[in-house]
């Protein structure tokens, strides 16, 4: 009854400009797990559209850091990756999963790597194929439409999208590894956005749609793969985690951008983490 699941959560540490992070741990704190941070690098901002920033890469440090946590025993009830910056993080990355996994485990795979149809600049042509790799370890994945695109080796397409289409990114995934696939950024007419999600054991798809709101906010991605994560997690079907997450993410943009806020600053997520508690049960 009281027990608390644990996360480890391995992102980048970008100090300013709420992503990865500075985003996962409140949102699974609020969804009431234990968040254990493995820090990938730290930053003085995200590198999106900003300029100057500060990049202390981690990658020697995880090894002894993950080697401490394994002499305490400790167990995890997920592993979530969001924000990896070289190869070698993802053999890292290859090696907790395997170490780390237990029969309860569930590893969710954010392939955060491109958007818009772009690889993010950081990344050698060479990533989408390693993180196609890690991603068969998974048991869910969260790609944009881009990433996608990207892991499948396929080009890219501009919405609007049609069922046929999403069916059959779906399938290609799934066809990676992993069993439960939420595909992002899917849109059929302009006044929505929201994911597919598609459960390979049982064959169901559904999806989960938001009313759009226009303009491009930083770490969107990551507040709605952690708001559907902490879902989940509290046993909600992955359909209904979707829409939580959607409906989470969506209200955040919906008010910076009232707040006229600049787009690289991040979303005002954290006005909506009460409301977000309270439709996970946790709050009357
Ligand atoms: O939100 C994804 C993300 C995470 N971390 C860093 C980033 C980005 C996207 O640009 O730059 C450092």
């Amino acid at each position: 009854m009281n027990y608390q699941k644990r996360v480890m959560a391995i992102h980048d540490l970008s100090c300013f400009g709420k992503c990865s992070l500075t985003v996962a741990l409140p949102i699974l704190s609020a969804a009431g797990a234990e968040t254990v941070a493995l820090p990938t690098a730290v930053l003085s901002t995200h590198t999106g559209g900003f300029t100057g920033y500060t990049f202390r890469d981690l990658t020697e440090d995880i090894p002894a850091i993950v080697r401490h946590w394994s002499s305490l025993g400790l167990q995890f009830d997920a592993i979530y990756t969001g924000y990896l910056g070289s190869f070698e993080q993802l053999e890292l990355v290859s090696q907790i999963i395997s170490e780390f996994r237990n029969e309860h485990t569930l590893v969710c795979i954010d392939p955060v790597m491109a958007d818009g149809g772009k690889l993010y600049a950081s990344f050698r042509s060479d990533f989408p194929q390693g993180m196609a790799n890690l991603c068969a370890k998974a048991d869910v994945i969260l790609p944009n439409l881009t990433e996608a695109a990207f892991l499948l080796n396929e080009p890219y397409r501009e919405g609007p999208y049609d069922k046929a289409y999403i069916d059959h990114v779906l399938h290609g995934l799934a066809d990676l590894g992993p069993r439960r696939i939420v595909l992002t950024g899917v849109w059929t007419e302009p006044e929505h956005l929201g994911c597919a999600v598609y459960d390979a054991e049982s064959g169901e798809t559904g999806y989960a749609m938001s009313r759009r709101i226009e303009g491009s906010y930083h770490g969107t991605g990551d507040v709605f793969a952690s708001a559907l994560l902490g879902a989940f997690l509290r046993g909600l079907s992955l359909r209904d985690s979707a829409q939580i997450a959607a409906d989470f993410t969506a209200e955040s943009i919906r008010r910076t951008k009232e707040a006229g806020t600049d787009i690289r600053f991040g979303v005002n997520f954290e006005a909506g983490l009460p409301e977000y508690t309270k439709r996970l049960g946790l709050l009357k």
